[in-house]
């Protein structure tokens, strides 16, 4: 310790740091490399919340190759001036006290990271070291600390102008406590696009120094960009989305709104710029105003007769894109994972601002309340149609398990955690596929050509066709909001399409089919793609099956001097049902990919550009990734 007195403020201070080193989970979530990323986080937040504050307009964040990581920002800089009570400076009160430097009173909002805004001192004492540099008031300061601890007073160590001022937080993260310092480029940019989107006119640049990887993100129209963005492969409704900012008893409101003619709902929420994935108040409320408005619009203007129903809120949610966004001082965050907003004035707060603001939105523009309104009730004309078909096929029971798809082989084994279903393109593939399984556990299901176009096709449309309802059939547990896991008659579904352009998009279809239809099947983990191989290689009685070029490439330098025969699969067709087995299905030799939900959103995203209605973006992806799309690699 630096300071000669050890008075209480010094002795507060040592405990607190201890506290956090001795359980660091309590205070960034995990030790592991999301809580790594948060103390970037809680860094950048600090910095954001100038921004909200209106004194910064740019944040710099470098990764340098010693895995040390400097946050910078053009706000006023930290206050440096000596604390009245504790003699220290202002400076070195925030770095070090537990909760210090909370930056509410002054009228301002205060971000807080993922995990509520614990502060630079919590990222301090988990540095190996970190030190600070503030330029204001004409001078330069520096602070150092090493696992918290200051181990320099805080110094002038130069001067500056007035138009160069901010704060410079360098730390390196402490090895004692980080199993690995090793970043991941992808979720960090992710993370700073959302704060960018978020922080309309904030600038934030991103450098990593181990791969000279960089990003600036810039977007003027903030949340509307948003949703622009969400919405860049689509057929949008409205021209400009619809956008309101008002702050009502304390609590900043701001929603932008663009309908696409699309089926999907894609809402995302923040409250203090976190993404509340589970949702809450401030959602209830959003989603009220906008069924309401809808509906008062819908009856005032005639597109509801006076016996129709309402619409439902699934209706009015039809193709809508949407972000959500409130700032209020006392946020409280519920759930396991902190991801959805309790305050329970803000749901009156978001419908009263959305209801009105949106209601006159539709009011000064009749053409596009039209369209928006005429997709709504569509849809719930849909909604209606799939469950009349619904009650229809249920009736015949079609859609109940007793009556199997005829072209469905199924297994012996009744045991789901044991059986597996191979989900099979193509007739002459299924016919192999029959005869190459063990069928005690393995169920074939031939899939005639390019199912439907899920995306284009509504629900109701959907049930008739034959190749879905064999689907669902046989995989027992009926779709959407009936799914039922208890019902899934295979634990282990497995994709086996060609490797070439046909295959991966039949491939494309069943994953969007899986993500928007039973998502609960990827998330269980017992959605998987079969690796069939790609070169057969003999030479004499020596056979390799391979799957890559690079596999091939290593047998072929490796045996330099054989003569090889080379045999490339174009398709599962091509293969003896013995080969199937022992390449693709014999568990004991096959590989299996397994789908993640990441996976299945960049399936929906591709199949939402190579399938969904706007058609420019499809054509480019074509031509710009032609070579890519025979390895469409979903
Ligand atoms: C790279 C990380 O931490 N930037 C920050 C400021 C600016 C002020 C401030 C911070 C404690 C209780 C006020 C300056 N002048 N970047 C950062 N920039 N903290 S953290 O004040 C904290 C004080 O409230 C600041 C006038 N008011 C506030």
């Amino acid at each position: 310790m630096v300071t000669t007195r050890y008075d209480a403020s010094t002795i507060q201070v040592l405990e607190g740091l201890e506290a956090v080193r001795r359980r660091p989970g309590m205070y960034i979530g995990s030790t592991d490399i999301r809580g790594l990323h948060h103390l970037i986080y809680e860094i950048v937040d600090n910095s954001v919340d100038e921004a909200l504050a209106g004194f910064c307009t740019r944040i710099d964040v470098t990764i340098h190759a010693d895995h040390s990581v400097t946050v910078q920002d053009n706000g006023r800089g930290i206050p440096v001036d000596p604390h009245p009570r504790l003699q220290k400076s202002a400076l070195e009160v925030i770095m070090t006290t537990l909760h210090a430097g909370g930056k509410f009173g002054g009228g301002g909002y205060k971000v807080s990271g993922g995990l509520h805004g614990v502060g630079a001192s919590v990222v301090n004492a988990l540095s190996r070291w970190l030190e600070v540099e503030v330029r204001r008031d004409g001078h330069i300061y520096r602070q150092r600390y090493e696992r918290g601890v200051p181990v320099t007073p805080v110094e002038v160590v130069g001067d500056t102008t007035p138009d160069e001022h901010g704060t410079t937080t360098r730390f390196l993260p402490d090895q004692e406590i980080f199993r690995t310092l090793d970043y991941n480029d992808e979720v960090l940019l992710q993370r700073f696009r959302e704060i960018a989107y978020l922080t309309r006119g904030l600038t934030i640049h991103f450098l990593d120094e181990r791969t000279d990887r960089e990003m600036t993100f810039y977007f003027e129209g903030g949340i509307i960009s948003f949703v622009r963005h969400l919405n860049r492969n689509k057929n949008v409704l409205q021209p400009q989305p619809f956008y309101v900012k008002r702050e009502v008893n304390n609590c900043l409101v701001e929603v932008a709104i663009q309908y696409n003619d699309g089926f999907a709902e894609s809402t995302h929420a923040f409250a203090n710029n976190i993404n509340t994935i589970d949702g809450g108040t401030h959602v209830t409320g959003f989603k009220a105003a906008l069924t309401r408005t809808i509906n008062e619009y819908a009856r005032r203007n005639g597109f509801l007769k006076e016996n129709d129903a309402n619409l439902s809120g699934e209706d009015v949610r039809e193709g809508l894109t949407a972000i959500i966004s409130v700032m209020l001082p006392e946020p409280q965050f519920e759930g396991q994972t902190k991801g959805k907003l309790g305050n329970a004035e803000v749901a009156g707060t978001v419908q009263s601002v959305v209801y009105e603001s949106f209601s006159a939105y539709l009011e000064e523009n009749p053409q596009i309340a039209r369209v928006i309104i005429d997709k709504c009730v569509t849809a719930a004309r849909a909604r209606e149609a799939a469950r009349k078909a619904r009650e229809l096929v249920q009736r015949k029971g079609a859609l109940e398990t007793f009556s199997l798809p005829g072209k469905l082989a199924d297994c012996s084994e009744r045991d789901p955690s044991r059986a597996e279903l191979y989900i099979v393109e193509g007739d002459s593939a299924g016919g192999s596929a029959k005869q190459a399984r063990d069928r005690r556990f393995q169920a074939v299901l031939p899939l005639r050509g390019k199912i439907l176009n899920v995306e284009k096709a509504r629900l109701d449309r959907m049930l008739q066709n034959e190749e879905i309802r064999a689907l669902i059939t046989a995989l027992g547990t009926s779709i959407g909001d009936q799914y039922d896991p208890a019902k899934l008659r295979y634990h282990r579904i497995i994709l086996m399409t060609d490797a070439d352009v046909d295959g991966a998009h039949i491939r494309t279809l069943l994953l969007t089919f899986f993500f928007r239809y039973l998502e609960g099947i990827i998330v269980d983990g017992r959605l998987f793609i079969a690796q069939p191989p790609l070169y057969r290689l003999q030479s004499g009685r020596e056979v390799h099956y391979v799957y890559s070029d690079a596999e091939r490439d290593a047998i072929l330098n490796r045996n330099p001097e054989k003569k090889w025969e080379i045999q490339r699969y174009k398709g599962l067709g091509e293969m003896n049902p013995e080969q199937l087995w022992e390449t693709t299905m014999d568990p004991a030799r096959r590989t299996l990919l397994l789908v993640t939900i990441e996976d299945a959103v960049r399936a929906d995203e591709t199949f939402d550009m190579l399938m969904g209605s706007a058609v420019p973006p499809r054509r480019r992806f074509i031509q710009t990734h032609a070579k890519e799309v025979r390895n469409l690699d979903i």
